[in-house]
């Protein structure tokens, strides 16, 4: 039997991040919609987060990118977030739209080019000491196009040169959190393809160093939640980047496309004993809103993570223990199946009456006209988003 309080106090304690960027215009290598009210510096993507977290009681802190939240003073930025009631989260460099970079970051043939990615990784530590911050999140577009274009093997050697010298740099409880990704925008070969070649790197670094999954950055058909249980035994699960995707890196809101994947993930962390924050998970979302609202949007994503995550919570690992060890097949699919099968909806809304806010986000969003407010007020300034 599941015991429901404990289930209650595991959603209680629950913490999503979310990104400064998906507050920000976004969109498809097409065409950018443009939103109203959408915020035009760090600040107002800070208050817009801040709002997610008054609606969802579990999203108190927001990751930024650098240099799109480049600021003067971090720590005025941090105590603004906290008057707010958030935290500054994960601190993401951006070696990927500067010209220097079309043919990498750290792994360009250029050592000069490889020296200003490495001092850019070097500045975001330097941020985070002042943000506060615990996560570097490292991502490299870093890959090439055409066989034979660079040396697969010196490109290796180079990676692990700068991911060193930014290793180095941590103090204090500082992390280096390594994202992959499959392809795009490099084609043919990207330098930190899948996540054994970041736990590769992640061992070689040391302890400070774990893998980020973002859910997007797969191989049709990889099975996720694998790659879960085989670094949560590791110990070099670090982060999630959540967003659901149909076809490649969609940055769709997660739990859109595949509710069942993002259940068997978090059921795979609930049996890890990887929920609570204490055991120092990073669970972050990585989306972009091109055509919907962006914080309804986000709140709604944040409320995905939490369903799916009751789910999980909800399994009878008891009964499926037994019907495991029984090698009793179709009843252990069945205990499965239950608690996926479950509507958790009531059980949700309940935690949330307990926890002072109103049990529907989504309603009491659209409600409290801060929607309204922000198009009222963001009129002029150039808005935030890709490339700006
Ligand atoms: C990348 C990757 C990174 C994110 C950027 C915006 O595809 O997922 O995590 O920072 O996009
Ligand atoms: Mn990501």
């Amino acid at each position: 039997m599941t015991d429901l309080a404990a289930v209650k106090r595991a959603l209680t304690a629950q913490r999503i991040e979310t990104p400064s960027w998906a507050y920000a215009n976004s969109g498809t290598r097409f065409k950018v919609f443009a939103q109203p009210g959408v915020p035009r510096n760090p600040e107002e993507k800070i208050a817009d987060a801040a709002a997610v977290h008054r609606f969802t009681g579990i999203a108190p802190a927001v990751a930024l990118h650098i240099p799109w939240d480049k600021v003067d003073d971090y720590a005025a930025l941090t105590a603004y977030a906290r008057d707010l009631g958030v935290e500054i989260g994960a601190i993401n460099t951006n070696v990927f739209q500067d010209d220097d970079y079309k043919l990498g970051s750290v792994t360009n043939p250029d050592p000069g080019v490889r020296r200003k990615a490495t001092d850019h990784l070097l500045e975001a530590i330097d941020i985070m000491g002042q943000t506060g911050s615990r996560d570097l999140k490292l991502w490299f577009s870093d890959g090439i196009n055409y066989p034979g274009q660079d040396d697969l093997h010196d490109r290796q050697d180079r990676l692990a040169a700068a991911l060193r010298e930014a290793y180095d740099r941590l103090t204090g409880d500082q992390r280096i959190l390594l994202e992959y990704k499959l392809f795009e925008p490099a084609f043919y070969a990207t330098d930190i393809p899948d996540w054994g070649t970041s736990y590769a790197h992640c061992i070689e670094l040391g302890e400070r160093a774990t893998v980020c999954i973002d859910t997007g950055h797969h191989a049709p058909g990889t099975n996720i939640e694998f790659i879960v249980a085989f670094l949560l035994r590791q110990k070099k699960l670090g982060a999630f980047d959540f967003n659901s995707r149909f076809y490649a890196d969609d940055d769709l809101m997660v739990g859109a496309a595949d509710p069942f994947q993002l259940f068997r993930i978090m059921y795979e962390i609930v049996r890890g004993g990887a929920l609570d924050p204490a055991y120092g998970i990073a669970f972050m979302l990585d989306q972009c809103h091109n055509i919907e609202r962006k914080i309804p949007a986000i709140i709604r994503s944040v409320m995905n993570v939490q369903e799916a995550t009751a789910k999980a919570l909800l399994v009878d690992r008891d009964a499926l223990t037994r019907a495991q060890l029984a090698g009793d097949v179709l009843e252990a699919n069945a205990v499965f199946m239950d608690a996926y099968n479950t509507d958790v909806r009531p059980l949700l809304a309940e935690v949330r009456t307990d926890a002072g806010l109103d049990p529907d986000p989504i309603a009491a969003y659209r409600r409290s006209g801060y929607d309204e407010k922000i198009i009222a007020d963001r009129v002029g300034g150039t808005q935030a988003g890709w490339g700006a």
